[in-house]
């Protein structure tokens, strides 16, 4: 897959039209932090496309972004920060819920991204428990491996494995610009 065009459609926060389009869509979901914006504009070669590093949990919408006029990139709400309090966490939780489980606009992938450091934690657990369920194509990728050397990765990478009970697990750092190859080469469109 070679990105040529990305641009930002909307965001959404609630049932829209574009949930059921037509067009296929690759959601990305991870906690906040996870460096789940760096990841996407890693993909289309964009620094800015999507806003890195905002103050963690205040994208509170499901942000949609055309690809090659042909499908869509869907940046959900990162979860895991307090900020907003518990209402806030419980209205992102319902919102990757929504968008998962009762839209019916079963994506064509879902990119699970975590940080190598922090490993798989209750929300990823969560999300792939959902997305197993749901039948869902699913994509781990262990993001920010620049943080780490060999070993300390090639570890860390065993530890996720196991914990995910998942094999297929994609080193990945949004610094590097070849890696992000590993990522569109699953995208299967
Ligand atoms: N070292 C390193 N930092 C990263 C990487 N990806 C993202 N970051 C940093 O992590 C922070 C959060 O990134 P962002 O993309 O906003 O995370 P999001 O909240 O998941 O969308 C920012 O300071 C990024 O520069 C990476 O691969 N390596
Ligand atoms: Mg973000």
């Amino acid at each position: 897959m070679e990105i040529k065009s990305a641009k930002f459609v909307r965001g959404i926060v609630n049932m829209d039209p574009i949930l059921k389009d037509g067009l296929p869509q690759v959601a990305f979901i991870g906690r906040s932090n996870v460096g789940k914006s760096s990841v996407i504009n890693s993909l289309v070669g964009s620094k800015t496309l999507v806003k890195i590093g905002k103050v963690p949990g205040k994208t509170t919408e499901i942000n949609y972004f055309l690809i090659n006029n042909k499908f869509y990139f869907v940046d959900l709400p990162g979860y895991g920060y307090a900020q907003g309090g518990k209402v806030q966490i419980e209205k992102i939780r319902n919102m990757i819920v929504l968008y998962l489980r009762e839209t019916g606009t079963k994506p064509t992938l879902v990119i699970l991204i975590i940080d190598i450091k922090a490993g798989l934690m209750e929300f990823d657990k969560n999300s792939l428990a959902v997305l197993r369920e749901e039948g869902i194509n699913y994509l781990v990728v262990a993001n920010k491996s620049d943080k780490l050397n060999q070993k300390e990765a090639s570890e860390q990478l065993k530890k996720i494995r196991r914990d995910a009970n998942e094999d297929d697990i994609v080193l990945y750092s949004s610094t590097e610009k070849p890696r992000s190859k590993l990522i569109l080469d699953k995208i299967l469109l």
